[in-house]
């Protein structure tokens, strides 16, 4: 890992069942540390454009319609191997598949609502942060 950062989202159904904060607080207690965080909500096109690599996938629909439905935390976030180290700590997309302690496991309701976002490289690390933060904000 390169940059050394990851980022994240608490999707929705997290943020409407009030877990924003117990999973900031998994997130803190396994040595990330918060670079930049806001509060914001997607409209379906930004929804869409964040998820366009899913856009032929049959689940494309619900996901965008999900991602829109309400507000998300949107985050970055820095760590020793990060973008590896923080999927282990939020666990398989399906939370029927998730290890016990991990943020899915814990909070998600299903595949489609599974709690929070993590970049899967470091590439798409630098993407996502950047379709959130200036360069201003993320010190
Ligand atoms: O990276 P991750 O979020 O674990 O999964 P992706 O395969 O990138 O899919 C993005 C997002 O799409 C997933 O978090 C939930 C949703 N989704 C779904 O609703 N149904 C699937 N079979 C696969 C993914
Ligand atoms: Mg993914």
């Amino acid at each position: 890992n390169m940059s050394n950062r990851t980022f994240t989202m608490i999707k929705p159904d997290a943020v409407q069942n009030g877990h924003i904060g117990g999973i900031l607080d998994k997130i803190c207690a396994a040595g990330f540390r918060i670079v930049a965080m806001k509060q914001t909500k997607l409209s379906a096109e930004k929804a869409g454009e964040f998820y366009a690599v899913h856009k032929e996938r049959p689940f494309y629909g619900e996901l965008v319609e999900f991602m829109s439905s309400g507000h998300i935390v949107a985050a970055i976030l820095e760590k020793s191997n990060a973008v590896e180290d923080f999927r282990k700590l939020i666990g398989a997309t399906n939370p029927a598949q998730a290890e016990e302690g991990t943020i899915r496991k814990i909070y998600a309701e299903s595949i489609g609502r599974n709690a929070v976002h993590g970049s899967d490289s470091d590439e798409n690390a630098e993407i996502e942060g950047n379709f959130f933060f200036s360069g201003l904000e993320k010190f």
